[in-house]
């Protein structure tokens, strides 16, 4: 059975890709900080084998510590797909709280180095395996305000394309899906709960289902070794790279 690993699975782009790949017949790695939402996809899955490993991804020795209590199969998944992280914050950089500038730079960067340097090794020993990380479309355009979370998700892509040079020799691909709007928790943990202010973001336009990128992924990780679909722009609203941000 083919295995995947996914953060930030606990909502939103990694849960519906949680759901698609155990649908798709892969045996799942799901994680995030919040256990029971984990416990609940677990438990919504079954039969399918749904192991729940909970660790926020800043946290280099806890995503070490987490994947080693894994058996060795997990530790080498056919599919990592590195979701977790998100916006905080939708300011202008002279007014803007430098404490998200750092969950953003250590969640959407740090934590998707933590987790990958974490489960490398089993995967280049294997020689095979696919890499998936989820940029946005903000890391391929600026906007007015998004500054640091439009510098990390270039930053995501620039990784994307440096490790596939780097892993290319061990058999495993890398490849990036940069979506624009998706109707998810994003806004509502960009806008710190405020959810009148995060229902605004998807008015006048019909916004991405997380299942929409869940299907790209599972079409992605599903081509056969010597396929490599490297990037996927993947928009709602008229042009990918147009961002209308209210
Ligand atoms: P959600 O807020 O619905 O989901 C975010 C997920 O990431 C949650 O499962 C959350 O889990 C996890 N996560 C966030 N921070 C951490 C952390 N420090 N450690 C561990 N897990 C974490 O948003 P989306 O599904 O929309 O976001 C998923 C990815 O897609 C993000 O990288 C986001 O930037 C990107 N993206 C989203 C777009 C959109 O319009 N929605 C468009 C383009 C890209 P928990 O809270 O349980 O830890
Ligand atoms: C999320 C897409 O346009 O809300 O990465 O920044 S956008």
């Amino acid at each position: 059975m083919k295995t995947a690993f996914i953060t930030g699975a606990s909502s939103g782009i990694g849960r519906a890709t949680a759901v698609a790949l155990a649908g798709a017949g892969f045996q799942l790695v799901v994680t995030g900080r919040r256990r029971e939402r984990l416990e609940e996809l677990a438990a919504q899955l079954a039969p399918a084998p749904v192991q729940v490993l909970v660790f926020d991804v800043r946290d280099r020795g806890a995503v070490q510590a987490a994947v080693a209590t894994l058996p060795a199969e997990l530790r080498a998944p056919d599919v990592l797909v590195n979701n977790a992280g998100g916006a905080h914050g939708l300011t202008p950089v002279q007014a803007s709280d430098p404490a998200d500038w750092d969950q953003m730079l250590d969640a959407n960067v740090r934590g998707l180095l933590n987790v990958t340097h974490a489960l490398l090794p089993g995967m280049t020993a294997r020689q095979t395996g696919f890499i998936l990380n989820i940029g946005s479309v903000a890391g391929q355009e600026a906007y007015a305000n998004g500054n640091v979370y439009c510098a990390s998700k270039a930053a995501v892509g620039m990784l994307t394309k440096t490790m596939r040079l780097d892993l290319l020799p061990t058999g495993v691909r890398v490849a990036e899906v940069n979506p624009g709007a998706v109707a998810t928790e994003f806004s509502q943990v960009r806008f710190k709960g405020d959810t009148a202010r995060a229902a605004k973001v998807y008015e006048g336009f019909e916004p991405l289902r997380p299942e929409d990128i869940a299907d790209i992924i599972v079409f992605m990780v599903t081509r056969p070794p010597h396929v490599t679909i490297a990037e996927v722009l993947a928009g709602a609203q008229g042009a990918a790279t147009t961002i209308v941000r209210k």
